[in-house]
Formats: C-alpha cells, sequence, structure tokens
C-alpha cells in the first residue's frame, strides 16, 4: 500500500548533499500551494538515521509530526539492511552498505507509526502524526 503523491516527484534519492535542496524545495512548493505563511506544517519533518551493526541512530525516538507533513527519512548504514514505517504507509526503504538512501511521503495518516531496520529489527523512532 505503497502512496505517493503524484505532485511530489521525489520518492528516492541517493545522495545526502541532494535531500537538504530537495526539502528546501518541497518546503517552497508546499508553501507556494494555499499557504500564505511558511509555518511548522509545510517544513518536512527529515530523520536522519545511521545503522551500524545492531545500533541505530535514533534509536525508539518520538517524533511529533502533523497531519498532511511531509516527513523524509535519510539512512546510513554499515551493512545491508531495509527501513521499513509501519502503519497504512507501505514504506520500505532498502539500504545498501555505505550507500545513502533517503525516502519521503506525506504523513496524511492519523496516529503512532514505528520507523523499524529490519536487520537486526530495532525501533528507530515513533512517529506520532495528529
Ligand atoms: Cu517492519
Amino acid at each position: 500500500m505503497t502512496r505517493h503523491r503524484p505532485d511530489i516527484p521525489i520518492t528516492k534519492i541517493t545522495n545526502a548533499g541532494v535531500t537538504i535542496a530537495v526539502a528546501d524545495m518541497v518546503a517552497l512548493v508546499l508553501a507556494g500551494c494555499g499557504k500564505s505563511s511558511p509555518d511548522k506544517t509545510a517544513k518536512p519533518v527529515v530523520i536522519d538515521i545511521t545503522l551500524s551493526g545492531s545500533t541505530t541512530t535514533p534509536s525508539g525516538k518520538k517524533i511529533n509530526v502533523s497531519k498532511g507533513q511531509q516527513v523524509m527519512l535519510t539512512v546510513n548504514s554499515d551493512h545491508d539492511d531495509q527501513v521499513h514505517v509501519h502503519g497504512g504507509y507501505g514504506v520500505e526503504l532498502p539500504v545498501t552498505s555505505g550507500k545513502a538512501a533517503s525516502t519521503s511521503f506525506v504523513a496524511d495518516q492519523v496516529g503512532s507509526f514505528e520507523v523499524e531496520s529490519h536487520h537486526p529489527h530495532k525501533i528507530i523512532a515513533i512517529l506520532n502524526i495528529r
């Protein structure tokens, strides 16, 4: 059940430097459609994730997200893994050792959603979307 908004063209970026530029761009695009003043809901939530052996950073961190906000995940790992956003989002980001990976989605469902790694199975963050 992966849902991508067709008006946001970038779903996967492999370079961490590009990610920042894209985040700014998305903020501008969101600010440009209907919201006259930039506020918190127009700004993407960027979660920088590091996977090192069996350690994840962050680890179980609770992150508040406003409904409709863009969430971007960037991952650096020392091993092949997969980062998964639970619930209806169905976001699965394959991670290759030594290569930055990223993805983004719009937080259009309210609730608590775990972001986890699969190798090993660890909870990286919990998104509280409201
Ligand atoms: Cu999972």
